[in-house]
């Protein structure tokens, strides 16, 4: 599910986890005088009136000097990564910092909402807001994490700040009255007792725009095909059954894969097309890099530690150096590598995943995601709707 990822920022001791212990209702955040409590980003899920699904993160101070300077502006800078919404803090008129983090926000083309903080304890705290306003040349919205004050504007400023595009995963693939057929493994890798993120949002999705979703996994493909009385409209495949898959398809039905469906939903499907051209130029001494966005431990035929090496290897040669990261270890530097290749990002939001394709763009290094390259290495990816 795309949440709306907003992150709360500003210098230690600003109040930043108690306002997020305010607006999550909740003690996430460990609360104290001392600065520089929050170490690390916290993330707490929840729900807000009117925005829907959200992710609240707590920061550690801009200013924190307990950590190294260059750890700290890489941990905000991963932060901002993902960030869709940022709300600063201010406690008194010194902004230099809010400035600079304001104007990278800028860059990154996140909209940024600016609170004065502990408004309960400043005696003339409307004068301040209107110097801060003035200084900075936008809305200052006064708050008070402690007594309440100030919260709900600042609520209603979020919600109205919220990314608006709605996206679809099918988008241009299908419509309402098609029947779409998903072949779905589910093998070792699958986790047990339940669907994964992404074969459960396209059913959503599906039912909701009035299509009739059917589920099989490859082995009953053809079963599935010879109860319905015409060809699905669509069959979306997990990547890893393309080849079986493609052979079975009706010359009537589009084919595409959960992982190309994301890749258009979450990223930018030209990029990744463009990027696995990069696999035309790999040699046995080229660098690869794979990056997985939820980290669980390896498993047996896992695709990305297992498979794709595998078939990398295969391709271009055992002494292929291959890297994998996970979770948020994304390098900042990418010119090591001949090519980058992104899981399907489903436990990311888009932001997220934009912010590590324009890396990617900035230091000229080729991007891809799985789907395309498992298309691309079994042949198949010509005959895949994009
Ligand atoms: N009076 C008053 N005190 C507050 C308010 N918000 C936070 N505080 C106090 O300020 C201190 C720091 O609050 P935190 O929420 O830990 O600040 P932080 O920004 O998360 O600090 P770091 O994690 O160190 O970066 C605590 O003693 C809080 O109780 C407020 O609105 N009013
Ligand atoms: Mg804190």
């Amino acid at each position: 599910m795309e949440r709306t990822h907003i992150a709360i920022l500003g210098r230690c001791n600003a109040g930043k986890s108690t306002l997020v212990n305010r607006i999550t209702g909740q003690d996430t955040s460990i609360v104290s005088d001392t600065r520089g409590t929050t170490t690390d980003p916290v993330q707490k899920a929840i729900e807000i009136n009117g925005l829907g699904a959200a992710i609240i993160i707590d920061t550690p101070g801009i200013d924190d000097d307990t950590l190294l300077g260059n750890e700290r502006v890489a941990r905000i800078g991963k932060v901002l990564d993902k960030t869709d919404i940022a709300v600063i803090l201010l406690t008194d008129e010194e902004c230099n910092a809010e400035r600079t983090l304001i104007e990278e926000c800028r860059v990154r083309e996140i909209p940024v909402l600016v609170a004065l903080a502990h408004i309960d304890r400043i005696a003339d705290y409307p004068s301040l807001q209107a110097t801060l306003s003035k200084q900075l040349g936008r809305e200052v919205i006064a708050i008070s994490a402690l007594t309440g004050e100030g919260i709900d504007l600042l609520m209603q400023r979020i919600v109205a700040l919220r990314p608006t595009e709605e996206r679809l995963i099918t988008e241009g693939l299908c419509q309402a009255g098609d029947c779409v057929l998903l072949v779905m493994p589910q093998d070792k890798s699958a986790p047990k007792g339940r669907l994964i993120q992404p074969q459960v949002q396209t059913i959503r999705e599906l039912l909701d725009r009035g299509c009739t979703p059917i589920c099989c996994t490859p082995d009953r493909m053809p079963q599935a095909l010879e109860a319905l009385a015409t060809p699905p409209r669509l069959i979306i495949t997990d990547s890893q059954a393309f080849a079986e898959v493609y052979k079975l398809k009706p010359e009537a039905s589009a084919l595409t894969s959960f992982s190309i469906l994301f890749a258009r939903y979450k990223g930018d499907i030209h990029l990744f097309t463009e990027g696995a051209k990069a696999l035309n130029t790999l040699t046995a001494s080229s660098r690869i890099l794979i990056a997985e966005a939820c980290t669980h431990t390896p498993q047996h035929e896992d695709i990305g530690r297992v498979k794709l090496p595998r078939l990398l290897r295969k391709r271009f040669g055992e002494t292929l150096h291959i890297d994998i990261v996970s979770g948020n270890d994304y390098p900042e530097e990418l010119t090591p590598y001949d090519l980058v290749i992104h899981c399907g990002a489903c436990m990311f939001n888009r932001k997220h995943v934009l912010s590590r394709i324009e890396r990617a763009r900035q230091q000229g290094v080729p991007i891809t995601n799985y789907g395309i390259v498992l298309a691309a290495l079994t042949g198949t990816l010509s005959h895949l709707s994009l």
